[in-house]
């Protein structure tokens, strides 16, 4: 698993990683949960909450909880993995951990089925961004009669 993730950004520009250069490292990670759980903006919250929940949000599968809150890249020219030195995350749209969070969250949505909840910050102006990986990738996967969405 380690050679098809890093098969993904090795020896390549940080900037320029396109979200299909996951696809073989996110096909050797098959989900399995039953109960999927969304989020946005409720991190935190989300963390404690699922310690006492049979559903699954994306930090709990195999590669979201490894990787997540990490930050990777590599650079033209060398075999390298660095951890330091990497784009920020707004530097660049297609770097390592952003086209990698953008391409597991498109797998996780389209493997939601039956029962789907989705945890908002209703104390916020925007509970639901439609900027959020939630609101561009996840909500438009999700779709009647393959899941029945709980509020
Ligand atoms: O449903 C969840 C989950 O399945 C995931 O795949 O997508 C949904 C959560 O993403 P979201 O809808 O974009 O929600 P947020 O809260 O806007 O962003 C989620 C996370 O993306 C943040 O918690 C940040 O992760 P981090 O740094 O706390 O480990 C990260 N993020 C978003 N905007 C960022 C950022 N990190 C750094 N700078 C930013 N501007």
């Amino acid at each position: 698993m380690w050679h098809e993730f890093e098969k993904a950004y090795v020896n390549r520009d940080p900037c320029k990683i396109p979200i299909n250069a996951y696809d073989s490292l996110v096909a050797a990670a098959p989900f399995e949960h039953s109960k999927t759980l969304f989020w946005s903006k409720t991190k935190n919250l989300v963390r404690d909450l699922t310690k006492n929940r049979d559903d699954v949000n994306l930090e709990k599968t195999l590669l979201g909880s490894v990787l997540d809150g990490l930050t990777w890249c590599g650079k033209m020219g060398s075999r390298e993995t660095f951890t330091k030195g990497c784009p920020e995350w707004k530097e660049c749209e297609n770097n390592p951990p952003r086209s990698f969070w953008k391409r597991l969250s498109t797998a996780f949505a389209d493997f939601a089925r039956e029962d789907v909840t989705v945890i908002l910050d209703g104390s916020i102006d925007t509970p639901f961004d439609p900027e959020s990986t939630f609101a561009t990738i996840e909500v438009k996967r999700i779709k009647y009669p393959k899941v029945k969405l709980q509020y």
